[in-house]
């Protein structure tokens, strides 16, 4: 298992780079090859998987980035069910939780030509954090998590449906960093959140992806994202730089200048990105 931010970040842009585009005439049921590499973005709330998918917007050209359909929960036909949810969570989660199911059903099974599908979450996340979550705490009933639970087995179950995952990114954080951030950001229906409830899904993200207590289907990289969202930045800019340079045969001169430049910000940048520098220029 993989580390760091930019062994997840390289991995990704490797298959960018190597993924084949789907051509005009096949249809991406029509070859496993073709399906798209799929990667969800994974980790507590205000993680920062947001943030993390949109570095990749500069490939929109090969990548189809799919972020959380967040807005979709909070106006169903002027209906928020996101504020409803936790406002009244016994009246409201089987609901909420029904209507996320859908919409990240239609994200896992939306049709793309590009040869990558980067994803923020997933049915997994929905069913074995948040559900989960809200069943052992008992806000949603025994009867309505089965309801559920029912819908879930079913779609990964049917042949029909291809929710496969070949990758997640598990944006790991301290849940009082997590806290920190949902706070700062003040989303309104948010300021419900205490801290038990941001403690609680840590856990189970843990369990999941760490603990492997409910079903992983990917491999997973692990990221430290406690780190502030700089230094992932600039971690970023110097692979994409690298990467590209690589992948075009370039002199590493460029590169070793923005390396000694990274090299003056911190003795902990540079060590995750000499492991980067190592494996590029090793492929030379
Ligand atoms: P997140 O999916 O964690 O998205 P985020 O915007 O917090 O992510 P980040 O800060 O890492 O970019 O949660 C969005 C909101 O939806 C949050 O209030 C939690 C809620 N939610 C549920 O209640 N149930 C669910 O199944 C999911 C997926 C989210």
């Amino acid at each position: 298992m993989c580390q760091n931010f930019s062994d997840s970040v390289s991995q990704i842009l490797t298959q960018i780079q190597n993924r084949p585009v789907v051509s005009k005439n096949e249809t991406i049921e029509t070859s496993a090859v073709r399906r798209p590499f799929t990667v969800s973005v994974e980790g507590n709330i205000g993680s920062g998987k947001s943030t993390y998918l949109k570095h990749f917007s500069r490939w929109n050209d090969r990548v189809d980035i799919i972020m959380e359909p967040v807005e979709k929960w909070r106006n169903l036909k002027r209906h928020n069910l996101l504020q409803m949810m936790y406002e009244d969570p016994k009246r409201w989660s089987l609901t909420f939780q029904t209507y996320v199911q859908l919409t990240m059903l239609q994200n896992h099974t939306k049709n793309t030509e590009k040869p990558v599908k980067l994803m923020e979450r997933s049915l997994h996340s929905a069913k074995y954090c948040f559900a989960e979550n809200l069943k052992r705490t008992g806000k949603m009933p025994e009867s309505e998590y089965e309801v559920l639970s029912g819908w879930f087995d079913f779609m990964l179950q049917c042949p029909n449906i291809d929710l496969s995952v070949d990758l997640i990114v598990y944006l790991k954080t301290d849940p009082e960093v997590a806290l920190r951030r949902v706070k700062e950001r003040s989303r309104g229906e948010e300021h419900l959140i205490n801290e038990q409830y941001i403690q609680d899904l840590h856990q189970l993200h843990e369990d999941w992806l760490t603990h492997q207590k409910f079903p992983v289907h990917a491999p997973v990289v692990v990221v430290d994202a406690n780190k502030d969202i700089q230094d992932m930045r600039e971690i970023f800019t110097v692979i994409t730089k690298s990467f590209q340079a690589h992948d075009k045969e370039n002199t590493p001169e460029g590169i070793t200048d923005d390396f000694k430049a990274l090299k003056r910000s911190g003795d902990s940048l540079e060590s995750k990105l000499k492991v980067q520098r190592q494996k590029i220029l090793g492929e030379r």
